[in-house]
C-alpha cells in the first residue's frame, strides 16, 4: 500500500508524539510509527522532572491541562553529603525559575491521547521499519501494520524519534556520523513505592556506599533510586534489601524515610552519548536517537522536548514554506544545548557517585565540590541555572 504524508516519525515516545502534535499546531501532517502497544508506551516507568521550559512547550502544544492540575512545582533540591542536608534555592538562584514533576507517562498519555482525538495517523505494535532514500527528497517510510499489510509512505522528511536502539541512527550512513560515548562503571536501581514521598523536594545524596535520589510521582507515590554495580541482577535486590540501603544512605538524626510496597523496580545502565551531525539529507534525528545523558541531571527527556521544538519548527520552514535555512541549522542548534546538558549530567554523575576503586582522593574531591556548591551562591548559581534549564529553544504556535 502506497501513501504520501509531510513527515514520517518513528517512535511514539514523547519526542516522536510531541513533533506529531506540534506539526498539526502549524498545519502539517506525520504519520507516526511504533513498535510496541499503546499499552506499553504508557506504562513504561522513566523520566519525572520537567524544566519550566518542558512545562511551557506542553501547554503551548495544548496538552498542558492535567499537567498544570496534577504535576508538583518545586523550587529547589536538597544535596545532602557527610550526614548533613542542604537546600539549593532555584527561585533564588535562577531568576524564579522552577522545574516541575510530572511522570513521563503521563506526558504520553496526554499527547496520545490529543492525537488520537485529533484522528493523526499513530500505529501500534507495528514491525519491519525501514527507512529509504534520505538522500533524495522524497525519503520512504516502511513498515508493516499490525493487521499485517505492508506501508510504504512517501515522505517530505523524516523524523528518527526511536530511541538509543532504534533503527533511524544506523540508516544514516556511518561515515557521516561521529560519535562521542562514555560508559559509568555503575547503574541505577529505580523503585517505585506505594507511599507518600518523606521529602517536599527531591533528595540527591552522596553517601560512602553509594548514591541516593529520593523522588516522587504523585502525593502518594515515591521514586528512590540507588546507585549499584554495573551489570548488577535485579534478583540479588529483595525489596528488604533496598529498604535498608535507602535507609541507610539517606539517615539523618530527626528526619525519617517512609516505607511502603514497591510496585515496579529495574535497573538502568548509565551512558553519555552523542551522534553528531543529528540529520543526514531529509532524516532528522530527535531525543534518545541522537544522544543518551546519565539521568543525574534529569535531562533526558528535557532535552527530547526541546529537540522536538527546534525541529518542528525547521521542519515547518522545509516542508511547508520551502526554505531550507532553520533545517541547515537545526544539529548546531540543539547540539550546543545537548553539549551542555551531556557537561552537566556528567558533572552531577562524577560529584555524587561512588567509584568502585572507592578512590579516597575522589571521595575528599566530591565532598570539597559539595561544601562548595552549599557555601557560594555562584556555584549554587551555576547548578541551578543548569538544572532549570539552560538554552531552550524559543516556539511559538
Ligand atoms: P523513547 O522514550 O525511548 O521513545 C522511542 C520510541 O521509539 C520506539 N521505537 C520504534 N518504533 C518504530 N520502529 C522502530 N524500529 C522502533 N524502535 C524503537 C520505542 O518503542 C519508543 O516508544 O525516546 P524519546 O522520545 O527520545 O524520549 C527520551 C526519554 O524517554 C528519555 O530521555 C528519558 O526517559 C530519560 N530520563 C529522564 N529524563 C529527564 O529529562 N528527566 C528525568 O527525570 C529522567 N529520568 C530517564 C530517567 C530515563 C530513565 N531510564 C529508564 C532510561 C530515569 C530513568 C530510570
Ligand atoms: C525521576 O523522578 O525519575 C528523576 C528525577 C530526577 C532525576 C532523575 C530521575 O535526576
Amino acid at each position: 500500500m502506497t501513501e504520501r504524508t509531510q513527515v514520517g516519525i518513528v517512535g511514539a515516545g514523547p519526542a516522536g508524539l510531541l513533533l506529531s502534535q506540534l506539526l498539526a499546531l502549524r498545519g502539517i501532517d506525520s504519520v507516526v510509527v511504533e513498535i510496541r502497544s499503546r499499552a506499553y508506551c504508557e506504562a513504561r516507568q522513566r523520566a519525572g522532572l520537567l524544566e519550566s521550559g518542558s512545562v511551557d512547550l506542553l501547554r503551548a502544544a495544548g496538552v498542558g491541562k492535567r499537567l498544570d492540575r496534577e504535576g508538583l512545582e518545586h523550587g529547589g533540591i536538597y544535596l545532602q553529603f557527610s550526614g548533613e542536608r542542604r537546600h539549593i534555592d532555584f527561585r533564588d538562584l535562577a531568576g524564579g525559575r522552577t522545574v516541575t514533576i510530572y511522570a513521563q507517562t503521563e506526558i504520553v498519555k496526554d499527547l496520545i491521547e490529543a492525537r488520537t482525538a485529533a484522528g493523526a495517523a499513530l500505529e501500534f505494535e507495528v514491525s519491519g521499519t525501514e527507512i529509504d532514500g534520505i538522500d533524495t527528497r522524497r525519503p520512504v517510510l516502511r513498515y508493516t501494520a499490525a493487521d499485517g499489510t505492508r506501508h510504504e509512505v512517501a515522505c517530505d522528511a523524516i523524523a528518527g524519534c526511536d530511541g538509543f536502539h532504534g533503527i533511524s541512527r544506523p540508516a544514516m550512513p556511518a561515515r557521516a556520523l561521529t560519535v562521542h560515548e562514555r560508559a559509568y562503571p555503575y547503574a541505577w536501581l529505580g523503585i517505585l513505592a506505594g507511599v507518600p514521598p518523606s521529602t517536599d523536594e527531591l533528595i540527591y545524596c552522596r553517601h560512602d556506599t553509594g548514591f541516593a535520589l529520593h523522588s516522587m510521582r504523585t502525593p502518594q507515590v515515591s521514586r528512590l533510586y540507588l546507585q549499584v554495580d554495573a551489570g548488577e541482577n535485579i534478583a540479588a535486590w529483595p525489596d528488604d534489601r533496598i529498604w535498608a540501603e535507602l535507609q541507610r544512605r539517606f539517615a539523618l538524626p530527626g528526619w525519617e524515610l517512609k516505607e511502603g510496597p514497591i510496585l515496579e523496580k529495574s535497573i538502568t545502565p548509565m551512558r553519555s552519548f552523542v551522534a553528531a551531525p543529528m540529520r543526514h539529507g531529509r532524516l532528522f534525528l530527535a531525543g534518545d536517537a541522537a544522544h543518551i545523558v546519565p539521568p543525574t541531571g534529569a535531562k533526558g527527556l528535557n532535552l527530547a522536548l526541546a529537540d522536538v521544538a527546534v525541529l518542528a519548527d525547521a521542519l515547518t520552514a522545509l516542508v511547508r514554506d520551502g526554505r531550507d535555512g532553520p533545517a541547515d541549522a537545526y544539529s548546531a542548534t540543539c547540539l550546543d544545548r545537548v553539549w551542555r546538558a551531556t557537561h552537566f549530567s556528567w558533572w552531577m554523575t562524577s560529584m555524587l557517585h561512588v567509584p568502585p576503586s572507592g578512590d579516597p582522593m575522589e571521595a575528599q574531591l566530591q565532598l570539597s565540590q559539595l561544601r562548595y556548591l552549599t557555601t557560594s551562591r555562584a556555584a549554587a548559581t551555576t547548578l541551578a541555572e543548569n538544572y532549570t534549564g539552560y538554552l531552550w529553544p524559543r516556539w511559538s504556535s
